[in-house]
């Protein structure tokens, strides 16, 4: 709704004669007839849409890899509650951050200061689930299948991509790096393969679901391993090329002699991204082809507590035949064992959603 309210006020500004972006404008002495508008203003609504939506993309990404870490991992997700709370904690604070996108706009330094502080606060609910992934897989029986290793490669790049974040919520710091390479390498670490990943590692976990078939899960390892390690190839020199100063959303930098040494980089940058994008066609070669020669899956292939995989494999209306089954314990049983050491069901680590409630088990405590 912002976003399109400043777009309308843009089009009154354009066709209508208004002055809401426009401030006093002079050309060749003469005097046009616009008074008191703020340009900045339009940055202030379109960064009030901005800096939220990354959130949006991100957001789910975090969930699917709570999920399919948890799954595994065969292990409880670590921290289940602060983990929901650091969700709703980042969703509201990424309404009241817009601002650090613009400490050289021309705002108040004043007002500068307000934003990187509540910039600064979305580290803590960020570490929090930074720190519970890797609790989560702390001890755990690993299964390192494509999905799994996705939702890794996204703690990873959360975290890299996510600690140059604060110096780019700073503004004293932000002021040095603002608008170059820097912040390109940080943007797509952190929002970008994050996001990205979370995506793969959920169309790897849920295609069985999806399509009856399994995706090849070598094909997946080479998707992965290719693109973990050219993301970095590509994003993790780029932090170097804005440190020495290339500004970003320039066609060519040919005309600034300074930057001729870093076109070595920039080949190696380009080389990594190229690679990154062949590997991407060995992920859509395995998906199609998947659709109709993956072997056939089972009921439950990565034997999970959620509810979907106790549908049957046939897809029906409405999912389950008959009555629909009812929920009794919450996702993540995985590896509970009973006060005598034994799994609860036994030679199984794992108990579906539905499985009634025993008594002597609702004293422990999730
Ligand atoms: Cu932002």
């Amino acid at each position: 709704p912002v976003l399109l309210s400043a777009a309308l006020l843009l089009i009154m500004d354009r066709s209508f004669g208004t002055s809401f972006f426009l401030s006093d404008i002079f050309i060749q002495g003469e005097v046009l007839h616009y008074q008191g508008g703020s340009p900045v203003l339009f940055e202030h609504l379109f960064w009030f849409l901005g800096h939220p939506e990354v959130y949006i993309v991100l957001l789910p990404a975090l969930g699917i890899t709570s999920e399919v870490m948890s799954t595994n991992a065969r292990k409880p997700i670590f921290g289940y509650r602060a983990m929901v709370a650091s969700i709703l904690a980042i969703a509201f604070l990424s309404t009241i951050v817009w601002g650090h996108h613009m400490f050289i706009s021309g705002m108040n330094p004043f007002l500068g200061s307000v934003f990187t502080f509540t910039t600064l606060l979305i580290a803590i609910p960020s570490a929090v689930k930074a720190f519970n992934y890797i609790t989560t897989l702390w001890k755990g029986n690993l299964q390192l299948n494509p999905a799994m290793l996705f939702s890794i490669g996204l703690v990873s790049t959360f975290i890299t991509g996510g600690l140059t974040g604060i110096i780019l919520g700073d503004s004293t710091l932000d002021i040095n790096v603002h608008d170059t390479y820097f912040v390109v390498a940080h943007f797509h670490l952190v929002m970008g393969i994050s996001a990205l990943y979370g995506l793969f590692a959920g169309v790897y976990h849920w295609f069985p679901k999806m399509f009856k078939r399994m995706m090849n899960k070598n094909l997946g390892y080479v998707h992965f391993w290719i693109t973990a390690i050219c993301a970095y190839g590509v994003f993790f020199p780029m932090h170097f090329v804005g440190m020495a100063g290339v500004p970003r959303r320039y066609y060519e930098n040919t005309a600034f002699p300074m930057f001729d040494e870093l076109t070595d980089v920039n080949v190696l940058i380009t080389v990594f991204a190229l690679i990154a994008g062949l590997a991407q066609l060995v992920f859509l070669y395995n998906f199609i082809s998947s659709i109709f020669y993956g072997k056939p899956t089972e009921q439950n292939p990565w034997k999970s507590n959620t509810l979907e995989w106790t549908a049957p494999i046939e897809h029906l209306h409405g999912n389950w035949e008959g009555k629909i089954p009812e929920v009794h314990r919450w996702a993540y049983d995985y590896s509970k064992t009973q006060d005598n050491g034994e799994y609860v069901i036994p030679g199984q680590d794992f108990v579906p959603q539905n499985i009634p409630l025993q008594q002597d088990e609702e004293e422990l405590n999730h």
